[in-house]
């Protein structure tokens, strides 16, 4: 098809975005991927995910970082420096109270931060640099799911990298153990993971987690619509799909959908496509795995890293274990 036979051929269409909604909204049952949700709104509207009451996990990961930086520090610095490298940092929030305790052992932090949103990475940086002298940020713009090269660590450097708040917890077990596998492989034996994971509970916390009274979450599930209106001219009728989230115990995972209520047709102008929903009929939006105790060790172990110390809080409710990347063998895997 020439350019000039589509009808929005003007409009600067992300191609990933475009095969993403083109493969899960074709497929049965519907679906589409997270790292949709994370534009410029989407991430600002988790940050405010961040401090719903309901939203237990960033509070309970943070006090655990409060009452436990210095030693996961000390651990996985050994007697070298630390370089800290975050997957999905975000707004970096919560590592802020690691930078102040590696800071507290050595003069500077070089900070590596990944993540999909340039917006927030540039915000972090700004933050970061302004209020904790002596780190250095770097902004790293990728999706770190599709593997990723990191520069070598400096003589006498350790790297530590931050895989924590649950992100791990969008990804099926595979995905998770492939990625886990693609981080060791930028490693040197020694190197650090630190890894947070969201533990089973009792399913009205997660319920509540997943569906808070002020609508926020709704709202963040909604706006991956919104995105794509904007972004592949798509007429998504906000107001006839609801938020729906669901405690799946067989997979061990809260699921987000979004769910149709009534039969309706949604044109992709920028696809020159359409798509219908039956009334009931939903879209799979997110997993969020829920793990037990000793999941997050035997990922770790899987993945070449043997456990250096586990964290928890008194509820039982988070995770954080410390990985430290043994002696590789000489198997290719992958
Ligand atoms: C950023 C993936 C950890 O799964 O809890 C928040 C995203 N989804 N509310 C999570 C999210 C709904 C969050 N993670």
């Amino acid at each position: 098809m020439s350019p000039a036979a589509s009808p929005a051929a003007f409009l600067q269409i992300d191609e990933q975005l475009a095969r993403a909604v083109r493969t899960g909204l074709g497929s049965r049952p519907k679906m589409l991927p997270p790292w949709l949700f994370y534009d410029q709104a989407g991430s600002e509207l988790f940050e405010q995910i961040t401090e719903l009451p309901e939203y237990y996990l960033t509070r309970t990961e943070r006090a655990i970082l409060e009452r436990r930086a210095g030693e996961m520090i000390a651990l996985a610095a050994g007697d070298g420096r630390l370089r800290f490298t975050e997957l999905g940092a975000g707004s970096a929030e919560k590592t802020r109270v690691l930078m102040r305790a590696a800071l507290a052992r050595q003069n500077g932090l070089v900070f590596e931060a990944v993540d999909v949103s340039a917006t927030a990475l540039l915000a972090a940086r700004a933050r970061i640099e302004r209020e904790i002298p002596g780190v250095k940020v770097r902004l790293l713009e990728m999706d770190y799911t599709n593997g990723f090269e990191l520069d070598a660590c400096e003589e006498g450097e350790r790297r530590l990298v931050l895989y924590i708040g649950s992100s791990i917890g969008n990804f099926e077990q595979e995905e998770a153990a492939r990625i886990l596998r693609r981080v060791r492989k930028q490693l040197d034996e020694g190197d650090g993971l630190l890894l947070g994971v969201d533990l089973v509970k009792d399913e009205a916390a997660l319920l509540a987690a997943y569906d808070d009274a002020a609508g926020v979450t709704a709202a963040f599930n909604k706006n991956v619509l919104v995105r794509i209106n904007r972004e592949l001219g798509a007429d998504f009728d906000l107001a006839r799909f609801n938020h729906r989230a669901v405690w799946n115990a067989t997979m061990s995972r809260m699921e987000m959908h979004l769910e149709s209520c009534a039969g309706q047709r949604v044109r992709f102008a920028a696809l020159d496509w359409e798509v219908e929903f039956s009334a009931g009929e939903t879209i799979h939006t997110e997993n969020s795995y829920k793990y037990r105790p000793g999941d997050a060790e035997a990922m770790l172990a899987e993945a070449g890293f043997a456990c250096a110390g586990t964290w928890t809080d008194q509820r039982g409710w988070f995770e954080g274990c410390l990985g430290r990347a043994e002696e590789q063998g000489t198997g290719n895997r992958e």
